[in-house]
């Protein structure tokens, strides 16, 4: 079995997610090239040396420019804070290391495209981290639009929607903070809506939006710097300078419509991340919090039975489902990080660009500033424009 070792940066949410991610793959998909967890790499040696013991890795270091110029890795695994994702993708590439890059892929079109450059220039293989695609019941969304059993599809509704900086006390983490994040929930939560929305129905042709800061300013973070930063902050305060909320609609290449929202003030909602989709034979409906399922409807069901009827995506017919439990056994949110992993494995090893890769990363950082630009400038914008 073929082997490819991984270089890994940063160990908090998303390093934790790949890191269990690499260490399924050998248990439930053992009949594929298998990663080899090689070094992790973060800036504070104490919280990086922990992580590597926690989460399996056989060394760890804290300079990046190192990992990715050394010998024995062959992929560099970007989980850093978006404003550091540029850099390190230019000199892995350079390094000929192929690369999996946590999601948006960068601070600003312009940087996602020489991104992408830089790895056809380099020739190497390109991943970006949009997961949700991974839930079998998207998959199966998709494979319904595919085959036509939705029709012509008119309705595209994504929402995304949290609540975890609510309280005005919660800190200025870096999430809060243009220059790290590059935006707020457009960039974080939107960004893979717009994904879905590419995946499910095609490009997008011309956006329209508004956005809102509903708290200016915030307390600077302590200690904690993470999504559970709350009560972790000092008494100086700093201006918030990305979007709480971000809303727009779009029309799509296909001819369909469609309505984005992406907030972090929808109190009551922890990780709503759902769209539903309607076409002349019928819709689909999907919602995170209960990712095993997809609500089908289809026009040409008996009148007397018509309805929203619940798939559960977990049968030998449904993607990924084989390799894990039998029907009605469901699968979480990791799973759709080891599914990720799976066709980045895959795709190296049949020599071929894993899907999603940095094409598609560049075409939502697109939308992302298609929409910033048409808030800007209180207009539609159409994608062609950027
Ligand atoms: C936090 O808003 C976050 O973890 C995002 O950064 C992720 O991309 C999303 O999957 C869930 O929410």
């Amino acid at each position: 079995m073929k082997q490819i070792r991984v270089g890994m940066i940063g160990y908090k949410f998303m390093g934790k997610a790949h890191s269990h991610a690499y260490r399924d793959v050998p248990m439930f998909f053992p009949n594929i090239m298998q990663p080899v967890m090689q070094t992790i790499c973060g800036r504070d040696a104490e919280g990086v040396s922990l992580a590597a013991k926690q989460f399996g890795w056989n060394g760890y270091v804290t300079d990046w420019n190192e990992l990715v110029q050394r010998d024995d890795i062959d992929l560099i695994d970007i989980n850093a804070p978006s404003d550091m994702h540029k850099e390190i993708a230019l000199a892995a590439a350079k390094a000929g290391k192929h690369l999996f890059c946590e999601k948006p892929l960068a601070l600003s079109l312009k940087d996602s495209r020489e991104m992408l450059a830089a790895a056809e220039a380099a020739g190497i293989k390109h991943m970006v981290g949009f997961n949700y695609r991974f839930a079998p019941a998207v998959q199966l969304a998709r494979k319904l639009i595919q085959e036509g059993r939705l029709g012509k599809i008119y309705h595209f509704r994504g929402l995304f929607l949290q609540d975890w900086i609510i309280d005005p006390e919660f800190p200025l983490v870096w999430r809060l903070q243009k220059n790290i994040a590059g935006s707020g929930s457009h960039g974080d939560l939107g960004a893979h809506t717009i994904d879905l929305a590419h995946y499910l129905l095609g490009d997008i042709q011309e956006v329209i939006g508004m956005s809102e800061t509903f708290i200016k300013e915030r307390p600077l973070p302590g200690s904690m710097s993470g999504l559970s930063a709350k009560g972790s902050a000092s008494n100086e305060k700093g201006a918030v300078t990305v979007d709480d909320a971000t809303l727009f609609l779009a029309r799509f290449a296909n001819g369909a419509l469609g309505s984005f929202e992406a907030t972090r003030f929808a109190a009551g909602h922890r990780c709503t991340n759902s769209f539903e989709i309607n076409g002349s034979k019928g819709s689909v409906k999907f919602d995170f919090e209960r990712m095993n399922e997809l609500q089908v409807y289809f026009t040409e069901d008996a009148e007397d039975v018509q309805g929203f009827r619940r798939i559960l995506a977990t049968d030998p017919a449904h993607a990924y489902a084989e390799a894990w439990w039998p029907p009605g056994h469901t699968i979480g949110y990791e799973h759709t990080f080891i599914h990720e992993t799976v066709e980045l494995l895959q795709a190296i090893e049949e020599d071929r660009q894993p899907v999603p890769n940095f094409t598609d990363g560049v075409k939502c950082q697109q939308i992302l500033e298609a929409v910033e630009l048409s808030i800007a400038e209180r207009r539609w914008v159409r994608t062609e424009e950027l």
